[in-house]
């Protein structure tokens, strides 16, 4: 189902910084150079955004080579999308692409920035993210490395309330039994649609049974058993009914795994395969 197109797209060199220490996020210091992609004056037109400002289980610099990693196949099969450090780029981009009729993708590595949720899940309802997946756009948020929202760009500690608050599940829990290390088997779906993937070792694999209300599993490309019946999945696709979907690629404390292919991979070959 691979689709290649070659259609350059060529995007202003960005460059925002900033030097908030906190102890848990990292976040970008002042860099002497930078040849990050970011947004330039009008980001409506990107299907993609990846918010690499602030990270948490990965290093900016690791979530910042695989971000670029993501660009560059994205850009080759013809998708736009950009790099960003700044989070009020990625609100404003949000709330221009929120119910436009277009699929389109956030990847963020393990913080949910305060511009979009905040800060100490002060917002359980009507957050720019929650409504980015609330229409039937398909709108997708797609974490990497930590617990989903666990941290704001700020540092500040969200615990596990905004997937609880997003979901308007209040008893997700991924968690729930202290899972680490625990090993992925590709799936028949992530064969096809993820060629990088292979099994590995998940440390927050999403626990199925916990799905409630209209959300569902859309698509599981590695689980605990390697096929459908598993119980636990990461990567995963969540999704609520027609509406908006929650992606978990590589949960993963610090390790060395492809989740920038993986993560273009599932946006190219699933997410907005033509
Ligand atoms: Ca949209
Ligand atoms: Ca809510
Ligand atoms: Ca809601």
């Amino acid at each position: 189902m691979c689709k290649y197109r070659w259609m350059p797209i060529i995007f202003l060199i960005g460059l925002t910084v900033s030097s908030v220490n906190c102890t848990k996020v990292q976040k970008r210091s002042i860099p002497a150079e930078s040849n990050v992609t970011d947004v330039e004056q009008s980001v409506t037109p990107l299907d993609v955004l990846i918010y690499t400002g602030s990270t948490s289980w990965i290093t900016v610099e690791n979530a910042t080579n695989e971000a670029k990693s993501a660009l560059g196949l994205l850009e080759t099969n013809g998708i736009r999308a950009a790099i960003t450090e700044s989070e009020e780029k990625l609100r404003t981009w949000m709330t221009e692409t929120t119910a436009n009729s277009i699929v389109n993708v956030c990847i963020i590595y393990g913080v949910l920035p305060s511009t979009i949720y905040a800060a100490g899940n002060t917002q359980s309802d009507g957050s720019v993210a929650e409504n980015w997946i609330e229409t039937t756009d398909g709108d997708t948020i797609m974490n990497l490395a930590d617990y989903f929202g666990y941290y704001s760009s700020d540092g500040t500690p969200n615990y596990k309330a905004p997937l609880q608050n997003l979901m308007d599940l209040p008893k997700i829990d991924i968690n729930v039994e202290h899972f680490e290390n625990l090993q992925m088997y590709v799936t028949e779906s992530g064969r096809t649609l993820t060629p990088s993937l292979v099994d590995f070792e998940s440390d927050r694999p999403f626990p199925l049974e916990q799905l409630g209300s209209e959300w569902y599993a859309e698509k599981m490309f590695a689980s605990n058993t390697g096929d459908i019946q598993g119980i636990l999945a990461d990567p995963v696709i969540l999704r609520d009914g027609n509406r908006g979907r929650i992606a978990m690629v590589f949960q993963t404390h610090h390790k060395d795994n492809p989740k920038g292919m993986v993560a273009a991979e599932i946006i190219i070959n699933y997410l907005l395969a033509k």
